[in-house]
């Protein structure tokens, strides 16, 4: 029986029937099975899915199938990152509620997802815009309030006037806000809420130990140069000022009421070198006592706060400052010496106070040129053969920045700059001036946001301002509906309704109006899978226990250190909440790969034009309208560069199943991925042949045998061609087992079975189209088609139920264990035996591979040809190379 193939016949035949029976519904456990949890990161309902989804969803459609298969309790979910910026910018330019846009998104691209066939679970589907959802965001916030890891700070934060809200410094890029690339982001102070994400900083470091193998190191590096941890000292240096104490001072203050000033050293050996001393323009001191001193300054001090906070500490950044009028006082030689405000210095690294040694450091350096400051040399640099080298504060043009031998700083002249690291902190701990630290660049996560869409923050103010956390029982506080989306400051402003309350105490209220960070929301999702509808509480423990961490997670390497890390920090704060017994969410990562495709530039017409505008002429891409060259590239496809492809079109005109197996195939699921609808087409030549192929073969198989008895195959009666068939066959399948255990590399999976279809083919031509038949053929051909059926499921999963119904089964491919080989058929079991009398090549036998040396003589002198070139002549010897020849050497 010949069918014609037509994917989208039989996709949509098989998608209702999964679909209908819901044949992908999960459950969390399964007597005798072990789980495995397959995720990929949710999306953000943006209302179309991109071709960066589809091979994402590819990927982990093929894994979970194959697992499935391989007789694990698969977890597969989905669901919407559905809070965020967008929503509201939509409501401000169309006047939509923001949750109607999300909506229609969330279900334009789910029926996009189903036209793909993926076989999600989608009972456990959640969406965060949802109060069932965000309910979990406020009681979690409350937990970790109480616990310490809330707090709500003033400081100043980096502000986008087009997003007209705060921006967490990873959404700062070049200075300018992630969402909108030219916009300058600001420095506002601002009274916020954080979490104190820094507490774990040390084990989110360590915790790198447990994933290192599992997760891309790539990702690991970052996260770790994030962290930022450095190693060094306090140092305490005392403001030589009469400090008058109100009781409301914020700064640090010894027994004798003297000012403290500390600085964070990574170079205590310097500290003989101390020229003069910096604080960051944000530091208390200026204000309390600075500034009042010194009034004339504000309008320097006011330029630096307002200056770009990356930027500032960046090497080749113009140095700027002010003297303070101000000195301190040096803890280990009593040295007095200035005090400046400087714009290289950060309120939140460190203490927000430098020690300067320009000798020895290049900021401090190219600051003291400037403004005229000090050196002192204090470590000296040594030779090769350790002697020192001489220098001079005249001669240096830059910092001496290695270390070395200490010299002008006393009794520690002489210590290399390691030991005097330690010696001179242990002087510091002594005279109770300094002790040793860690720092971490890592930064307390700030969650506010001035933006309506996203979880309401469950804190209610009194008149004076003090906290009051919202009721549990009053949870989840839901999103007001009566607001005016302006586009001028927080929507929640406009709700009257939303802002006032009554206090427990019966005095007035007003409600805190910033909502949360939607990082918040993608913090502990992959939790709430294993139970979403529960409104009693988000996930149980036994659930939570048994399912995390994640064995894996699949997302773009974008999400290296924010969304990453916020989870893991979010994991642990609920370990210590109780709610989980682990330490980690996800156990392995997979970074898929870009997406590429080819670009075209038109010089003439400044813009990229689309391909369809494009045409080839002598090899070289051409404007169809105008005959212009085109500039091409090949990069990541975007919007704005016009060289993306429309899934859903994809889909349409060439099925899921091939444009899945085009997307796994074209290259491994990390590295870039080239676009390429020649690769598409081949993928659905591919699929198209291997359907032909088995359906208008299905009826010579015998369905009378089957994998429980091995096909009933009597390997002895089998012809050559079926044993060279069936050793194909189980060499496939162990190369595709293999390949897809090997990191799921599904490419060279599919080649291999892109090379038994050939296999297969000249079976077809020589075995069942000629009728040379042997008494197991029918059998053999039953297990090939069963068994490539099943391979190619989890890549092609319609076209495989579709061919596996041909077969007369009436189960589902995914409901099917995953093909099993047999080592010993796989090995080569026969070769030629080259047999030569005195070097000549006189006849070939086939023979097993190990045959003994005495067989293979045997066989050598049964060969009749063999036999005619030695009759009547003397045997001198017998020369056998095992599994290769025979030579027979013979005299007269
Ligand atoms: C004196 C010194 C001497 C320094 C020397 C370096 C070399 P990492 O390694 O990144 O942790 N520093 C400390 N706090 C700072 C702040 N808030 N803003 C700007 N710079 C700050 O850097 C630590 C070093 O950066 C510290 O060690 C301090 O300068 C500076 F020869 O102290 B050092
Ligand atoms: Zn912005």
């Amino acid at each position: 029986m010949i069918k014609e193939y037509k994917p989208s016949e039989i996709e949509k035949k098989w998608q209702d029937k999964w679909f209908e029976e819901d044949v992908f519904k999960s459950e969390n456990k399964i007597e005798g099975k072990e789980n495995y949890y397959v995720l990929e990161m949710f999306a953000y309902p943006s209302g179309k899915l991109h071709v960066g989804h589809l091979r994402n969803y590819a990927i982990g459609d093929a894994i979970a199938r194959y697992k499935k298969m391989k007789g694990f309790n698969v977890l597969h979910p989905f669901g919407w990152d559905s809070f965020g910026l967008p929503a509201e910018n939509a409501a401000i330019d169309n006047g939509a509620h923001p949750g109607k846009w999300t909506k229609a998104n969330i279900d334009n691209m789910r029926r996009q997802m189903k036209l793909m066939g993926l076989s999600y679970d989608w009972n456990r589907e959640l969406s965060t815009y949802t109060p069932e959802y965000y309910k979990w965001n406020q009681k979690f916030f409350i937990e970790m309030y109480k616990k310490g890891l809330v707090y709500k700070k003033k400081s100043y934060v980096n502000w986008c006037p087009d997003c007209n809200t705060v921006l967490a410094n990873e959404q700062v890029e070049d200075g300018k806000c992630w969402r909108h690339g030219k916009t300058d982001v600001i420095q506002k102070e601002l009274s916020q809420w954080y979490f104190k994400i820094t507490e774990y900083a040390e084990e989110l470091l360590q915790g790198h130990e447990e994933l290192r193998g599992h997760w891309p190191e790539q990702v690991l590096t970052m996260q770790k140069n994030w962290i930022g941890k450095s190693t060094g000292s306090e140092v305490d240096f005392i403001l030589d000022y009469k400090f008058e104490n109100d009781g409301n001072s914020h700064l640090k203050l010894n027994d004798n009421g003297e000012v403290v000033i500390s600085v964070f050293t990574t170079r205590p050996d310097t500290l003989y070198g101390v020229t003069y001393a910096t604080v960051a323009p944000e530091h208390p001191l200026v204000e309390e006592i600075i500034l009042k001193e010194n009034p004339s300054i504000r309008e320097a001090v006011e330029r630096m706060i307002n200056e770009d906070k990356i930027a500032r500490t960046a090497e080749d950044k113009e140095k700027e400052g002010v003297f303070s009028g101000l000195y301190v006082i040096n803890p280990v030689n009593g040295e007095k010496v200035q005090l400046w405000i400087a714009n290289y210095v950060l309120m939140d690294y460190g203490t927000g106070a430098v020690m300067a040694v320009p000798a020895h450091d290049e900021r401090d350096f190219q600051f003291s040129k400037k403004y005229n400051l000090d050196l002192k040399i204090v470590v000296n640099p040594v030779d090769k053969n350790g002697n020192l080298e001489e220098v001079s504060v005249e001669k240096i043009e830059n910092a001496l920045v290695n270390s070395g031998v200490l010299v002008n700083s006393e009794e520690f002249n002489g210590l290399n700059s390691n030991e005097a690291k330690e010696k001179i902190t242990e002087k510091l701990e002594k005279i109770g001036l300094g002790k040793k630290t860690v720092n971490y660049r890592l930064h307390d996560w700030l969650i506010s946001r001035q933006r309506y869409w996203g979880t309401p923050i469950p804190v209610i103010y009194d008149e004076d301002g003090n906290i009051y956390l919202e009721e549990e029982a009053n949870l989840p506080v839901k999103l007001p509906t009566d607001i005016e989306f302006s586009g001028k400051g927080n929507p929640l402003e406009t709700s009257e309704e939303f802002k006032n309350v009554i206090l427990p105490n019966g005095k007035k209220g007003r409600r805190e109006t910033d909502t949360m960070d939607t990082f918040v929301d993608s913090s502990w999702y992959y939790l709430r899978y294993l139970d979403s509808h529960n409104d009693k509480e988000p996930f149980k423990k036994e659930d939570a226990d048994n399912w995390t961490p994640v064995h894996q997670y699949i997302g773009g390497i974008e999400h290296a250190v924010m969304h990453l890390l916020y989870a893991r920090f979010f994991h642990k704060s609920l370990r210590d909440l109780g709610y989980v017994d682990t330490n980690e969410p996800f156990k392995r990562l997979l970074t898929q790969g870009m997406v590429l495709g080819p670009s075209y530039y038109s010089q003439n017409e400044r813009r990229y034009l689309f391909p369809r505008e494009v045409e080839m002429k002598d090899g070289k891409p051409v404007s169809k309208e105008t005959g212009e060259e085109l500039a091409t590239k090949v990069e990541k496809m975007s919007k704005s560069k016009n060289n993306g492809v429309d899934p859903e079109e994809i889909v349409k005109e060439y099925g899921s199943d091939s444009s899945r197996v085009f997307t796994l195939f074209a290259a491994p699921p990390e590295k870039e991925l080239e676009w390429n609808m020649n690769g598409l087409a081949g993928a659905y030549r591919f699929i198209n042949r291997l359907y032909l192929l088995i359906s208008s073969t299905a009826d010579f198989a015998d369905k009378n045998v089957s994998k429980e008895n091995n096909y009933g195959i009597n390997l002895d009666a089998r012809s050559e061609k079926d044993k060279e068939i069936q050793k194909k066959l189980h060499q496939t399948v162990k190369k595709v087992t293999d390949s897809i255990e090997d990191d799921f590399h599904f490419n060279t999976a599919i080649a291999a079975i892109m090379e038994l279809l050939n296999d297969m083919t000249t079976y077809k031509q020589n075995v069942i189209d000629k009728n040379d038949i042997s008494s197991e053929s029918k059998k053999v051909w039953h297990e090939v088609l069963e068994k490539v059926i099943l391979l190619i499921a989890p890549f092609a999963p319609h076209v495989a139920d579709e061919l596996w119904s041909d077969l007369g089964n009436t189960t589902l491919t995914f409901e099917e264990e995953w093909p099993a080989f047999d080592e010993k058929l796989t090995v080569e079991n026969n070769f030629n035996l080259v047999l030569q009398v005195n070097g000549k090549v006189r006849d070939m036998l086939p023979a097993q591979i190990g045959i003994s040396k005495d067989d293979a003589e045997k066989l050598a002198f049964s060969s009749e040809k063999v036999q005619k070139f030695i009759k009547g002549k003397e045997v001198v010897k017998v020369i056998v190379v095992p599994n290769k020849l025979v030579n027979i050497v013979v005299k007269g």
